[in-house]
């Protein structure tokens, strides 16, 4: 039976650590962090994602998915550690991909294969970690195969993706790449396309998420446009999507989330010529400004007013708040107060203020003041809807105008749907 180290257990590793296991494969998890290892070993699955609990539960009861605290030998080691983004200086950081590189380092044997599966910049498997792992005094593609295959699944439906999606495999030679195809035919029933280097797979990965990005700024900038001819954008896109050739992406708050608003930065990393998809990111990361417009359009100021944030979740139906619009609109309401000229009050303080409340159904985040639903919009001013979770759409019109004191929203990815046309409500749609 072929053993598989899997090197962190996130969002990618634990479901990817499964489902070899489920293919009966002898897996061993390793994650640095020891609460993971814990919980993990007390049947405590910490990655939110629809069918995990029951399919990681299902490895772990085989005997097939192990986890452990230590590195050892195994026929295959994937990385799947995280590669942070500092939003600041636009550089990754990849000490946990050379960390993972030095943990393996000691245990790496000639005939195994090592797979990076994080999202890195062209380059990494060969100038970072390769560099690192050869300290073993064994060659790349000689002694040990090494091979980029970038994970491609969509939040919300990892379990299915990974086995039904086409994968890039890109080894530093051709013998590292087909040691890698042996392994992932084994589950994967999409295509398997092959590179015989890792540079092309890592760019290719990027380009996917780089082109999803820039053509959501395309909607978005189609989406003001369509205002200014008081069209209604998506019925616009979506008659222009008739034609074969033509795919345009929705518009909507902003793009989160930890792939699309940081891998265009990525593809840039090595290069000096980021030039429309650079402006494609500004696009994007203006809209949290541009659906406040929207909102001051139909209320005024928004200062000293109640405005409730619905959805903190980057996209629909999923628990997770990073790079989140919604909380993104939230920031930018509070610095709305800051830009009008303010009545200094009797002790000198600034009296404009702004109360903004923020609720999620899916969101579980104790460093966020989230409320019950009812609690955010009671008597609030006017509500911003900035993910698209199923719930928002099956919002009653009369229970919310209960609530609301004024029945204004704004409704940046489209969820209420026509009817509430005949509503009391003033409805702004992105
Ligand atoms: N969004 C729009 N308009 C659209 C589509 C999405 O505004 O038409 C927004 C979403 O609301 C969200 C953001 O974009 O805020 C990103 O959502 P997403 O569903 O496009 O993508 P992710 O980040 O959840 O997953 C992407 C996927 N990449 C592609 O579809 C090319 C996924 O397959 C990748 O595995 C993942 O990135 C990753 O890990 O790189």
């Amino acid at each position: 039976m072929s053993t598989i180290y899997v090197h962190g257990l996130g969002y990618i590793g634990l479901p990817t650590a499964a489902m070899f296991a489920n293919y009966d494969y002898q897996v061993t998890g390793y994650d640095t962090d020891k609460a993971v290892i814990e919980g993990l070993r007390d049947g405590n699955i910490h990655v939110d994602e629809p069918g995990l609990r029951a399919f990681v539960t299902r490895a772990l009861e085989s005997g097939n998915l192990t986890v452990s605290d230590e590195v050892g030998e195994a026929k295959y080691h994937i990385i799947a550690v995280p590669t942070p983004f500092d939003d600041e200086t636009k550089e990754p950081t990849l000490e946990y991909v050379k960390d993972a590189g030095e943990a393996i380092a000691p245990h790496l044997r000639p005939g195994d294969t090592v797979i990076l599966e994080s999202t890195v910049p062209p380059g990494t498997t060969v100038e970072t970690l390769q560099p690192v792992l050869e300290e073993s005094g064994l060659d790349a593609g000689s002694d040990f195969a090494l091979v980029h295959c970038p994970e491609t699944v969509l939040p919300g439906n990892i379990i299915t993706e990974l086995k039904q999606n086409d994968r890039i495999i890109g080894g530093v030679n051709g013998v590292s790449m087909e040691a890698a195809v042996r392994l992932y035919e084994s589950f994967v029933e999409g295509e398997i396309y092959t590179t015989a280097d890792a540079t092309t797979a890592e760019f290719v990965k990027l380009v996917q998420n780089t082109y999803r990005d820039s053509n959501i700024a395309i909607a978005n900038e189609i989406a003001k446009l369509a205002d200014e001819y008081g069209i209604d954008s998506r019925e616009a896109i979506s008659l222009a999507n008739n034609h074969p050739r033509v795919n345009v992406h929705q518009p909507g708050p902003g793009v989160g989330g930890h792939c699309l608003p940081v891998d265009p930065w990525f593809l840039g990393q090595n290069a000096d010529n980021l030039d429309l998809i650079a402006h494609a990111r500004e696009i994007n990361d203006g809209m949290a400004d541009y659906v406040i417009d929207r909102l001051e359009d139909e209320v005024g100021t928004v200062v000293d007013k109640k405005i409730a944030v619905l959805g903190i979740a980057y996209k629909g139906n999923v628990g997770d708040p990073r790079n989140s619009p919604g909380l993104k609109i939230a920031r930018q309401l509070q610095t709305r107060t800051e830009r009008i000229e303010s009545p200094v009050s009797a002790d000198g303080g600034i009296s404009n203020s702004i109360e903004v409340t923020l609720s999620d159904p899916h969101v579980e985040d104790q460093t966020l003041d989230l409320l019950p639903l009812e609690e955010a919009v009671e008597e609030a001013e006017a509500a911003i809807i900035a993910t698209d979770h199923d719930e928002y759409s099956d919002l009653d019109p009369q229970w919310l105008s209960d609530q609301m004191s004024n029945d204004v929203i704004v409704d940046t990815k489209a969820v209420l749907g026509t009817s509430w046309d005949s509503t009391t409500f003033t409805v702004v749609t992105i």
